[in-house]
């Protein structure tokens, strides 16, 4: 509601400005502006009185709203187990989520939508990673053997009993196989895009983050070669920089994948912002190859008859030079004004 007088007005305008800022919202109901108000009442000609006194008790009833909300809000704040899964919270009903105004989505979220949409259109599913896991889908389902030096190369957080914050996407490799195995019975073929958090113990610099976001790609079907990964891959980012591309691939190890590829472009001027770089360079994206044997095997899926490609590119540095940013920390230091400009 408006107020009849400006005066009202503006210690409204003031008070809300105020209570937004306070954590005990109760004190709002204090203000001296507010007592000023109330004893500047008697002083006003007899004809302004009611007016003023309406707006006056106006202000108490919207101030006191406030602190009615916020008391509401603390309430069921108390009452949710951070601790728990989602869904036991508040008697097995899921929380109320927090009211958003004013928020907006990450930019890496907005990108991460865009890019399961390329994917989508290719004719993937997709399927969410998970932030905690364990030994076995971290190391043994993926041919890591126990002991291996190949496993410090994946350093991540672990709980004294096992669990552990993946360090890689490729933890969900031997679920999405095992769950879409059905799928070569009826001659389709598995392709299963993995969007996920992942975790490292990493030193931190302009291009690498302790926590950032991967996408797992895998595909398995008769007659699959590395041919199909590497023109899936370039019509993948193609789409995403909406222009020809360069791509090379180079020998690397993963003892998931066999033979195993790291995945480059030749990144063309527009792809340079920011990075200082003036000639046409050649750069790292993604990690890649041909799904090991063994990892089948583990999934229950005869390599004899099958082969697949996967692959693991960090969303994290694909935005990054999309949009020339300088710096990848800026995505989880929560800057406002870093973040408003994709809002
Ligand atoms: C892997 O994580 C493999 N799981 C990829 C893979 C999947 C290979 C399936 C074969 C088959 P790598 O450690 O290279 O590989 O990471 C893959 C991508 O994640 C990198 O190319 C990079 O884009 C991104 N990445 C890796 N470390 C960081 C980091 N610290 N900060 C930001 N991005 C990172």
């Amino acid at each position: 509601m408006s107020y009849e007088n400006s005066r009202v007005s503006d210690v409204a305008n003031i008070l809300h400005a105020r209570a937004s800022s306070l954590v005990n919202k109760a004190e709002i109901l204090k203000a001296v502006e507010l007592k000023g108000l109330l004893a500047e009442l008697p002083t006003l000609p007899v004809e302004q009185r009611a007016s003023f006194g309406k707006d006056i008790n106006h202000l108490k009833q919207e101030l006191q709203n406030i602190v009615n909300e916020s008391a509401d809000t603390q309430e069921r704040l108390a009452t949710i187990d951070v601790t728990a899964p989602f869904d036991v919270n508040v008697n097995g009903h899921r929380p109320e989520l927090l009211p958003s105004t004013g928020g907006s989505i990450h930019p890496l979220m907005t990108e991460m939508d865009a890019i399961l949409d390329i994917f989508y259109r290719m004719g993937f599913n997709a399927v969410e990673s998970r932030q905690i896991d364990d030994d076995y889908h971290m190391f043994e389902s993926l041919n890591f053997p126990e002991g291996h030096p190949a496993r410090d190369d994946y350093d991540t957080f672990m709980t004294t009993d096992g669990l552990i914050a993946p360090a890689h996407t490729s933890t969900m490799q031997n679920r999405v196989l095992k769950k879409y195995k059905e799928n070569l019975e009826k001659n389709e073929p598995i392709a299963v895009v993995i969007p996920g958090r992942v975790f490292r113990n990493e030193d931190l610099d302009a291009t690498h983050e302790h926590t950032f976001y991967q996408l797992e790609g895998v595909y398995v079907d008769k007659g699959v070669n590395a041919g199909h990964l590497i023109a899936t891959l370039k019509t993948f980012l193609e789409e995403y920089y909406q222009q020809q591309l360069k791509v090379k691939t180079q020998p690397f190890y993963f003892p998931f994948t066999e033979p195993s590829f790291e995945f480059a472009i030749s990144r063309p001027e527009s792809l340079r912002k920011g990075t200082g770089t003036e000639d046409d360079d050649w750069l790292e994206l993604l990690g890649c190859g041909m799904v090991h044997p063994n990892v089948l095997r583990m999934a229950g899926i005869d390599p004899e008859i099958y082969t697949g490609f996967a692959w693991g590119v960090g969303i994290d540095r694909l935005v990054l030079m999309k949009y020339g940013i300088e710096d990848i920390r800026h995505f989880e230091s929560a800057k406002l004004d870093f973040l408003r400009q994709f809002a």
